[in-house]
């Protein structure tokens, strides 16, 4: 996967040596470029902001040095390269989104700062438009790295096969079911009984309740998205009715 930067913070993206994603640059698997906008000012004063045509507080990004890098790193991109604009008016990124750009050669990320960038950009280099969340960042900069972290991670051998679990297509659109290590004792707070007997069937499909139920408590929002098997329906409902239990009490 090759990313390519346009930012007038290139240092930040340093947080991307890091674990996986740092390991993954090491393999060759990952490419990180950054260009600066800085560095492509055709102005005396080397400025890359300008106040806003029609008033209003804060500064706008310049186009002419924004269009500079991006002409620049395209000439490094691979080809069919997308450049992704950062912007709380994109599209909602979440794990399909992951899913499909993961199968792209590589990007242009640009992440703006201050109010914004001239709105110009975007027709002399067409792109997508995509946010992390609907709250308002500081820059473009943490987004790009939430989306190059969870599209990178989806890259063939980036994660070795210990890591891959997690991926599973079975507990898409689910949340984790709950995890432990030793001790199984821990000032009186013990492990599940099941997870100790080692009964592979038995916990897998404790596992998958409550993934289910946990999904069902704090994002039910998720599971009205997704179909279930009869299996997992019976799953819910017995979880369902063990909570009511609790709660009669
Ligand atoms: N931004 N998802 C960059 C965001 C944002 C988001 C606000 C983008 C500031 C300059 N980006 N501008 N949410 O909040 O992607």
């Amino acid at each position: 996967m090759w990313c390519g930067i346009i930012t007038l913070f290139p240092d930040m993206f340093e947080a991307l040596e890091y674990g996986v994603l740092g390991r993954a640059q090491k393999n060759d698997l990952l490419k990180i470029a950054c260009w600066n906008p800085r560095d492509f000012t055709d102005n005396k004063h080397g400025n890359v902001d300008d106040r806003p045509y029609g008033g209003s507080p804060g500064m706008v990004m310049s186009v002419q040095p924004l269009h500079a890098a991006i002409q620049a790193a395209k000439k490094s991109a691979p080809k069919n390269t997308k450049i992704i604009y950062l912007t709380p008016q994109g599209k909602r990124f979440d794990q399909p989104a992951a899913e499909k750009l993961a199968k792209e050669d590589g990007f242009i990320f640009v992440a703006g700062r201050y109010e914004g960038i001239d709105e110009r950009i975007m027709q002399l280099e067409p792109g997508e438009e995509w946010s992390v969340g609907d709250f308002v960042l500081s820059g473009g900069e943490f987004a790009a790295m939430t989306m190059i972290d969870a599209i990178t991670r989806l890259v063939p051998n980036v994660l070795g096969d210990a890591e891959s679990a997690n991926n599973d297509s079975h507990c898409a659109g689910l949340l984790e079911y709950p995890h432990y290590t030793r001790p199984d004792c821990y000032q009186d707070l013990v492990v599940p009984e099941v997870l100790l007997q080692g009964n592979h069937q038995a916990i897998a499909k404790w596992r998958l309740q409550q993934s289910l139920g946990r999904t069902w408590q704090k994002r039910p929002d998720l599971l009205e998205k997704k179909t279930l098997s009869t299996v997992e329906q019976e799953l819910l409902r017995e979880y369902q009715a063990s909570e009511q239990g609790i709660k009669r009490d």
